[in-house]
């Protein structure tokens, strides 16, 4: 199987992801700043227009990280990344809902509303983007409170939650946000978890 992938962060939560689950993916880079994503024969396999997708041997297209992922818990159980138990499973979603959607998703909307690429997806607003940084740091604080473990989020394995979490701060700290400084647990983690060898896949 083949994943389309560029140095961004959802591309990266799979990349740690499928390194962890020692499963092999062939990686297609796709030129994401040069619009490569936006080409009629890409945008037919892939009409979002985002990275991750991935594409099975039998042409079949999965998009959606969270979905990859999900396929890739399915193909292969060992180590279980998503939860092993009804308590489990809903334990690891909660801390990786808040990474996707409090943290990821805010600095998203941040980017879009600086960027000049995104520039023709409508008006920017420095409101906006400032409201996002400020959405972004409120929820790093509640992360702050209920992270758990010191070299994973949770439980004593690496799950989904610190594949979404790490590759949230590799981009924070790509566009220059290091808020995530001031919070000892969260950094103490983020140096331990970047010590494996699946935070450099
Ligand atoms: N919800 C999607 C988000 C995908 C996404 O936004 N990918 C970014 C890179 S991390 C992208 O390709 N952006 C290009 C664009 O929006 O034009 C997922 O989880 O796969």
């Amino acid at each position: 199987m083949k994943m389309y992938d560029y140095p961004a962060p959802n591309a990266q939560k799979v990349r740690i992801f499928a390194y962890e689950k020692n499963i092999s993916i062939e990686y297609i880079p796709v030129d994401l700043i040069k619009h490569a994503l936006r080409t009629p024969e890409m945008l037919k396999k892939n009409p979002l227009g985002t990275v991750p997708f991935l594409e099975l041997d039998d042409g079949t297209i999965i998009r959606e990280s969270r979905a990859i992922i999900e396929y890739l818990e399915g193909i292969k159980s060992e180590i279980n990344m998503l939860g092993e138990t009804p308590l489990e499973k809903a334990k690891i979603q909660e801390v990786d809902r808040l990474a996707e959607l409090g943290l990821m998703i805010e600095l998203g909307h941040h980017v879009h509303n600086i960027s000049p690429f995104f520039a023709d997806k409508g008006p920017q607003s420095s409101e906006a983007s400032e409201m996002a940084l400020n959405c972004y740091t409120k929820n790093l604080d509640i992360f702050e409170k209920i992270i758990s473990g010191e070299q994973f989020i949770i439980f004593d394995r690496p799950t989904v939650a610190d594949c979404t979490l790490f590759s949230t701060f590799t981009f924070a700290e790509s566009i220059g946000v290091k808020i995530q400084e001031d919070y000892t647990k969260l950094m103490s983690w983020y140096k331990s978890f970047g010590g494996r060898k699946s935070a450099k896949a």
